[in-house]
């Protein structure tokens, strides 16, 4: 594993306390670093992401950033990034990206992710896996020894019979202790169901013990024909930036 490190830079006068959302700003800058004039870049969905598209319209509009192309990975992206003037396009049009930047919910040293809780894990994983580079940004409390050993680890699944595949997804990793729970809009259990922008639900797993091997894993859950997508990225993060309150790290496999 390569490391390098770099100092933050300071928003305020020092010693400061920064915010989550102040690294979550400093990892997203960082990556885009790495954008270049003429790339085809998959935008990422969530908080952390945000700040990435907030800073690629800024340089395009400053003119240090030219003839960009935005893959967005959810609606609400989409959205935010055409509001901004940045020109998109889909996966269709261009197949390949140059680099995609994107949040996660858990990061370990494998460089393994678990993502989706913000809902949009299927357009992430389809754009991302389309990418030459895909560079991940995260404060350090989405750092984790394994991914999945604590939070909920999102799987989209069609709504037909849903509870059906919810069932058998807790029957799968009943060896882990699984606790399988159809994401709602209230979170409260029975309440309307969270739709993703594909029209699908969300199960969230939650584990009481390890899944062991994570390739093992979602090939079990793949099997089960009512699922979409799950949410392990296993392999396919070629940086992780993390910002901490001791700076930033650019974690590489
Ligand atoms: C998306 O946003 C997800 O895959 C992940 O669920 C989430 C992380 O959100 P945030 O950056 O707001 O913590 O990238």
């Amino acid at each position: 594993e390569k490391l390098s490190t770099a100092s933050a830079p300071s928003l305020s006068p020092s010693p400061v306390i920064l915010s989550q959302d102040e690294l979550k700003k400093i990892a997203a800058y960082k990556a885009v670093e790495f954008v270049e004039s003429g790339m085809v870049v998959g935008l990422g969905t969530g908080s952390t992401a945000k700040h990435a598209v907030d800073r690629i319209a800024d340089l395009l509009q400053q003119g240090k950033l030219k003839d960009i192309i935005g893959i967005p990975t959810s609606k609400q992206t989409h959205q935010q990034a055409s509001s901004l003037g940045i020109p998109l396009s889909d996966l269709d049009s261009h197949p390949t990206l140059d680099l995609a930047i994107d949040g996660a919910d858990e990061v370990d040293p494998d460089l393994n992710l678990v993502k989706g809780r913000g809902g949009s894990l299927l357009r992430e994983k389809m754009i991302e896996g389309a990418a030459k580079k895909f560079v991940v940004i995260v404060d350090e409390s989405k750092w984790v020894p394994h991914v999945g050993a604590s939070g909920a680890m999102p799987v989209e699944v069609v709504p037909f019979c849903s509870k059906f595949t919810q069932d058998s997804l807790g029957k799968i990793f009943e060896y882990a202790g699984c606790v399988a729970k159809l994401r709602t809009l209230s979170g409260e259990e029975g309440g309307e169901p969270f739709v993703t922008d594909n029209g699908n639900y969300i199960v969230n797993l939650f584990f009481k013990s390890d899944i062991g091997d994570l390739g093992a894993a979602s090939d079990a859950i793949h099997r089960l024909p009512g699922v979409i997508e799950h949410g392990m990225f296993i392999g396919m993060a070629t940086a992780v930036i993390v910002a901490g309150e001791l700076g930033v790290t650019v974690k590489t496999k």
